[in-house]
């Protein structure tokens, strides 16, 4: 059969895809990423578990809105035409709309969706909702939600800025003698941006950093998460603690900048007061944070003293807020950095996710690319993006969000395209739980994953391999034409399709589709942006071409806020309420909020190994290597690294043997909230006492609040905000057990069709 090749782009980099025209034959890494990433492979599933026709919960179906609702996931779907799937979900919509208002439509859809510039899903269902007019919406992140309210607070400039303006890593190896990190920088997750990425570097340049005798330190329970440095084993939710134990160090030692302090910093008083204990009769002393986090108090002493002489950069991954109280260690991480003296200066200072995706410290700047237009949003109401099942289970209820007191609306429907919040929630037998509120969930998915699964009408959506785009990040210094590989699956079609044939039925085809088709849509964007943008090819260029790679000094880099601010503290001052660097809030005071204090603050977390009896191991669910999230886990890359079918979870050897576990078995792991199956792999590269088990297999519970068979760890995870500030999401905050299973496992069926009936 002869075959053809097709350039597209993914999350996790750019393939040319084979295919005969059915099957894809073969995954070939774009010919510029010198370390293109594994995950390509598993596109050659396209295929498999696909949603292929319309498909209606049969209660549902047969009896409305509102029907069984405790028994969606657990339902057979009857499978009709997309005109009457349309209709039924426009009457649905109009209901919902005239006799509650769109307030009742949870739209936020929060998810990464797949590359493209246009056939964003996301940005499609908003552009839609916004269409017929509005839906309660989502803030922040499920990466760094604590990290985007609290920096604001400390340094005036949003947390894109600031990541954006940060020491990057051509910078870091020309003039950073230390590193000294917080939850490392894991080659794994650098596979990824939002948007895609042409060429993968991250592993090339800590090379490059260390060839230049760039040292460095790697706070983490897992030695993996940053390749060839000097590991300081911790346990984890302790960042803050070790933090404050060095910043006092620094101070007893008289290594700290006094000047700094004084010229750029407010509230350092207070800070230093908190440090010497004189407020709580707690010195944070190196023997103090030693206590806490397990570090050897002379070790984090004689590190201090390291930083104080050094150019040191102090950074801490996403991970290290998504955590109980997590907006403390991104606070006293800054406080550190602060009482280095160092924030502004080429190589030092602060700076947050390196490696958390691809294109952090990539060093290009910024840009614009193509994008669709959302229009405007008639409802006000939002919600912190994690608290999901608080919104449906506490409708009317009011609660705290950064200075704000805001009241969850009522939920009658819920929209979801582009994500799975049955993969990235927290404490997922309380979503389901949650769920049964709505009347209505209607989502658009490629897959039957637990998502769709839980739906009430899922709209059979095609993926990237199925249709054309422009695709490109808008830090990444390339721009691609992703060209269609196959015919659409089954009855799919694209999230735009959908959203026009529904908005033809409410009224709205022409404030939705503006008389464009998607192809006239993906010309028309291309053209407005290349109107201000005449170096890049035209888009029949960019055809021709595949891709386009953005010439080096094009896009100029970020100006450094924090670099004028610290040459001119009183000429260019900072957007926080003192113009200065916050090391203690008077606005955060002003809040009262008894979670999240006004200082950097070490906080026990609700759930740790100091706290720890009955659940006595710390679980760290981190981002799979071999997967994005819950994409595409059915696919080779995924599959090949489970045992027979499931996740494999990490084990100390010592929590192994007092379990009397050897690599391979197979495990209970549970707690109060759930409990999943794995399959043990002991592990000497993490400390005792935490397991480790990485998020994205597909959801699949023996019935409700039931057995998990694939190895999920949400089913474990605390559904808590972070704090009163910020509400995001603490997964990271969480205590096991771990225990043989015995007996025959029950079979798996998370990658298996539910009952399908004709209509
Ligand atoms: N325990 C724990 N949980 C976590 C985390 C953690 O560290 N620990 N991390 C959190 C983080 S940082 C994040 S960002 C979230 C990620 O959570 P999500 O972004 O929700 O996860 P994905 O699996 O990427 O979900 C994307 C969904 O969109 C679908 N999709 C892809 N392309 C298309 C399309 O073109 N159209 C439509 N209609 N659908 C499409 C995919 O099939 C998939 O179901 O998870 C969070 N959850
Ligand atoms: N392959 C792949 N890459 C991805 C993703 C994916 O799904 N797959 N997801 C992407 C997304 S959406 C995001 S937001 C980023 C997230 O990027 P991160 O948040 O950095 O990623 P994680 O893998 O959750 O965590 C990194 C490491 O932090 C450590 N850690 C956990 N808790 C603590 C703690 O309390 N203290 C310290 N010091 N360390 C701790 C863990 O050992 C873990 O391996 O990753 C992105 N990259
Ligand atoms: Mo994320």
């Amino acid at each position: 059969m002869p075959t053809t090749r097709h350039l597209t782009l993914t999350n996790w980099g750019a393939y040319d895809v084979e295919t005969d025209g059915t099957e894809i034959t073969a995954v070939h890494p774009f010919a510029k990423d010198p370390d293109p990433s594994p995950i390509g492979q598993s596109l050659k599933a396209v295929r498999r578990s696909r949603v292929a026709r319309p498909s209606i919960r049969e209660s549902w179906y047969r009896n409305g809105p509102g029907s069984n609702n405790d028994r969606r996931g657990y339902e057979p779907f009857v499978e009709v035409d997309w005109d009457v799937a349309l209709d039924m979900v426009a009457v649905e919509l109009e209901r919902v709309r005239t006799e509650f208002g769109n307030q009742a439509i949870y739209g936020g859809s929060y998810g990464w969706a797949s590359a493209g510039r246009f056939h964003h899903a996301v940005g499609q269902v908003h552009r839609f909702l916004n269409s017929i007019g509005g839906y309660t919406s989502s803030a922040d992140n499920y990466s760094i939600a604590a990290g985007i309210v609290i920096t604001p607070h400390v340094f005036g400039i949003s947390f894109d800025d600031l990541v954006d303006e940060q020491p990057q890593f051509a910078e870091i190896a020309e003039d950073t003698e230390l590193v000294v990190s917080f939850g490392g920088m894991p080659i794994k997750n650098s596979q990824v941006s939002y948007g895609g990425q042409g060429r993968h570097l991250l592993s090339s340049r800590l090379e490059t950093c260390r060839d230049r005798g760039v040292r460095f330190v790697n706070f983490s329970p897992l030695r993996e998460d940053l390749i060839e440095s000097e590991w300081l084993p911790m346990r984890p939710n302790t960042d803050a603690a070790v933090m404050l134990g060095l910043s006092h160090s620094l101070l007893v030692s008289g290594d700290h900048d006094e000047s700094f302090l004084a010229r750029a910093c407010v509230g350092w008083d207070r800070f230093r007061s908190y440090l010497l204990g004189e407020t709580d009769g707690i010195p944070k002393s190196a023997e103090w944070a030693s206590d806490i986090s397990g570090v050897e108090a002379d070790r984090i002493r004689s590190l201090a003293a390291e930083m104080a002489r050094a150019r040191t950069l102090v950074t801490v991954s996403w991970s290290v807020q998504r955590s109980d109280h997590g907006e403390q260690p991104y606070w006293a991480a800054s406080a550190l950095a602060a009482m280095l003296g160092q924030i502004g200066q080429p190589g030092g200072g602060i700076g947050f996710g390196y490696g958390a995706v691809g294109l952090v410290g990539h060093g290009v700047g910024y840009h614009e690319l193509p994008r669709l237009p959302q229009g405007s949003n008639a409802v006000s109401n939002f919600i912190p993006v994690a608290r999901i099942s608080d919104l449906l289970l506490h409708g009317g209820e009011d609660f705290d969000y950064d200075g704000r007191r805001l009241t969850y609306p009522e939920t009658r429907l819920v929209y979801w395209a582009g994500g799975n919040p049955f993969h990235h929630h927290q404490n997922l037998n309380r979503l389901a739980r949650a769920w049964q509120i709505p009347d209505t969930v209607v989502v658009h998915e490629p897959f039957w994953n637990a998502l769709a699964r839980r739906a009430d009408v899922v709209l059979p959506a095609t993926t990237t391999l199925e249709r054309n785009d422009v695709g490109g990040s808008t830090t990444d210094d390339f721009i691609f034409w992703m060209e269609q590989v196959i015919d659409p699956v089954g009855d799919a079609r694209n999230d735009y399709d959908i959203f026009a044939g529904l908005s033809r039925r409410l009224g709205a085809e022409d404030r939705f589709t503006e008389g464009r088709t998607g192809a006239e849509w993906i010309e028309h964007l291309y053209e407005r942006f290349h109107a201000h943008h005449r170096d890049f090819p035209t888009l029949d260029e960019l055809r021709g071409l595949g891709h386009f790679q953005i010439p080096d000094g094009w896009i100029p880099p970020a100006e450094s806020t924090l670099a004028a601010f610290v040459a001119d503290p009183e000429g260019s001052p900072l957007s926080t309420p003192s113009g200065k660097i916050e090391l203690y809030s008077e606005a955060v005071a002003g809040f009262g909020y008894s979670t999240c204090p006004p200082h950097p603050t070490w906080i026990e977390p609700e759930e740790w190994i100091g706290n720890a009896t009955e659940y006595p191991l710390h679980l760290i669910s981190n981002q799979p290597k071999t997967r994005l999230h819950s994409q595409w886990d059915h696919g080779e890359t995924s599959l090949n690294a489970k045992v027979d079918g499931r996740e494999q979870v990490g084990m100390h050897p010592g929590d192994a043997a007092e379990r009397g576990l050897i690599h391979g078995d197979l495990v209970r792991v549970f707690n109060d909230r759930g409990a999943t199956l794995a399959s043990v792999t002991i592990r000497d590269d993490l400390i005792e006492r935490v397991v480790q088990l990485p998020t994205g297999a597909w959801w699949d519970p023996v019935g409700p609040d039931g057995l998990d068979r694939s190895g999920n760890p949400n089913v474990l995870t605390r559904d808590v905000g972070t704090s009163q500030l910020a509400q995001g999401p603490s997964a990271q905050t969480c205590l096991v057990q771990v225990e043989r299973f015995t007996g025959e496992p029950p079979p798996m069926e998370a990658h298996d069709f539910p009952v399908l009936l004709a209509h």
